[in-house]
C-alpha cells in the first residue's frame, strides 16, 4: 500500500526476552529506538544542556510540557515561530504531555469538572481553563509528534470510589480526546490508564482505552507515593491487558533501578526530571550507584567520577573539582552533572536493548543491580 492513508507514526516489536520488550517507533522526525528514556524538557529546553548534547548523550525524543508553554511563552506564539522544534532548534520528535497531571501539581485554585479542569497560573495568578478539547489543540499547536490526552491523576494512598471516579473521568476525556485528535496522520495519540493501585479498575481502564483506539498506552497514576513494590506489581497487572502491538509508555519514572524493574515487567518509555534535577543538586549516576557530590569526602579526591566510563565527561574532572562547583553552585557544575547523568540513562537502556536482543535481559538486569549495590565508589 502507497499511501497518504497511511500513519506516519508505528511501532515494530523486534525482540521480546521474557515480559521485556525491544523496539522501534518510527516518526517523521526519525525513529525512537524502545526501550527508551525520554529526557524532560519542561519549557522548552532540557535544563542546562544544549540540545546537540542531549542528542550524543543518546536520547532519540524529548518531553515537553502543556501546562508550562500554555503559561508562558504561550502555544499560539510557539505556533507563530514555527513550532516548538524550530523554536527550541531541537529536530528530533517530541511528546507532550497533557497537562493535566501539572495542573494538579503546580497550579493554584485547581476546579475540576466533567469539562475540564480551571486554575491559576503558578507564575501570575491568572485564569486559565484545560479541556481535553484544548489539551489536544495546544499540543498541537505546539507541532507535538506524540500527544497525550488530558487525564486525572490521583496521589497514593486513595479511597477505592476515588480511585473509581477519576479513572472513569479519565476514560470519558480519553474519548473526547480521540475525537479532538481527528486521526492526524504525522503524529500519534496515547491514551493514558488510571485505577491507582487496584487491579480491576486498572484492566477497565485498560479495556476502555483499547475499545477506543490509541495508537500507544501510558500508565499514568504511578510513583506518586506509593512503594516500588506497589508500582511493580501495577505494572505486571496492566501489561498483560495492553495491545502488544503498541507502546507502552511509563510517566513520570523513574530512578535507574525502577526503569529496569519496570523494563522487566514490559513498559516501553519512560520520562523523569530526575536525571537533571539530581545533577542540579549535585547528585551522579554511574555504573557503581550514585554519588553525593556535595559530601565533604570529596573535597581532596583526585579521581575522575569513572575512568572507564564512554562518556569523556566521566573522566576529564577530579570530584574534587566537580565538588567545588557544586559547593559554589556554579553553573558549570549543573552543566557537566544534567550530561553525566542523561548519559548514564541512555546507557542503561542501550544496554536493556542489548541485553533483550540476546535474551538476557534477567542476568544484564541482576549484573547491573550487583554493581550498583557494590558501590566501588
Ligand atoms: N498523567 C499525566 N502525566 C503524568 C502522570 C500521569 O498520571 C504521571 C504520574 N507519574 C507523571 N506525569 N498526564
Amino acid at each position: 500500500m502507497n499511501d497518504l492513508s497511511t500513519k506516519q507514526v508505528t511501532f515494530t516489536l523486534s525482540a521480546t526476552d521474557g515480559m521485556a520488550r525491544r523496539g522501534r517507533i518510527d516518526t517523521p522526525r526519525g525513529d525512537i529506538q524502545t526501550p527508551a528514556f525520554m529526557p524532560v524538557g519542561t519549557a522548552g529546553t532540557v535544563k542546562a544542556m544544549y540540545p546537540e548534547q542531549v542528542r550524543e548523550t543518546g536520547a532519540d525524543i524529548l518531553l515537553g510540557n502543556t501546562y508550562h508553554l500554555m503559561l508562558r511563552p504561550g502555544a499560539e506564539r510557539v505556533a507563530s515561530q514555527g513550532g516548538l522544534h524550530d523554536f527550541m532548534d531541537w529536530q528530533r520528535p517530541i511528546l507532550t504531555d497533557s497537562g493535566g497531571f501539572q495542573v494538579m501539581s503546580l497550579a493554584q485554585l485547581r476546579k475540576l469538572t466533567e469539562k475540564g479542569v480551571t486554575f491559576r497560573s503558578h507564575i501570575d495568578g491568572s485564569s486559565y481553563e484545560l479541556t481535553p478539547e484544548r489539551s489536544i489543540e495546544i499540543q498541537t499547536l505546539l507541532d507535538s509528534d506524540i500527544i497525550m490526552q488530558l487525564d486525572e491523576c490521583l496521589k497514593l494512598p486513595a479511597e477505592y470510589k476515588e480511585m473509581e471516579r477519576a479513572m472513569e473521568l479519565s476514560l470519558r476525556w480519553a474519548d473526547r480526546s480521540k475525537t479532538a485528535f481527528n486521526n492526524q496522520r504525522n503524529r500519534a495519540l496515547f491514551g493514558i490508564v488510571q485505577g491507582g493501585d487496584n487491579a480491576e479498575l486498572r484492566a477497565r481502564s485498560a479495556q476502555g482505552l483499547k475499545s477506543i483506539g490509541f495508537d500507544g498506552y501510558a500508565v499514568g497514576g504511578l510513583a506518586v507515593g506509593e512503594p516500588q513494590e506497589v508500582m511493580f506489581k501495577v505494572i505486571e497487572e496492566i501489561t498483560p491487558e495492553l495491545p502488544t502491538d503498541r507502546p507502552r509508555y511509563l510517566m513520570g519514572v523513574g530512578k535507574p533501578d525502577d526503569i529496569l524493574g519496570a523494563i522487566g515487567r514490559g513498559i516501553d518509555m519512560f520520562d523523569c526530571v530526575h536525571p537533571t534535577r539530581a545533577g542540579r543538586h549535585g547528585h551522579v549516576y554511574t555504573r557503581f550507584g550514585v554519588i553525593n557530590l556535595k559530601n565533604a569526602r570529596h573535597r581532596d579526591d583526585s579521581r575522575p567520577i569513572d575512568e572507564a566510563s564512554p562518556n569523556p565527561n566521566c573522566r576529564r574532572w577530579s570530584r574534587a573539582y566537580l565538588h567545588h562547583l557544586v559547593k559554589t553552585e556554579e553553573i558549570l557544575g549543573a552543566m557537566i552533572l544534567s550530561q553525566i547523568n542523561l548519559a548514564y540513562y541512555q546507557e542503561l537502556v542501550q544496554g536493556c536493548r542489548g541485553a533483550i536482543e540476546g535474551g538476557r535481559f534477567s542476568d544484564f538486569a541482576a549484573e547491573t543491580r550487583a554493581a550498583w549495590a557494590a558501590g566501588d565508589l
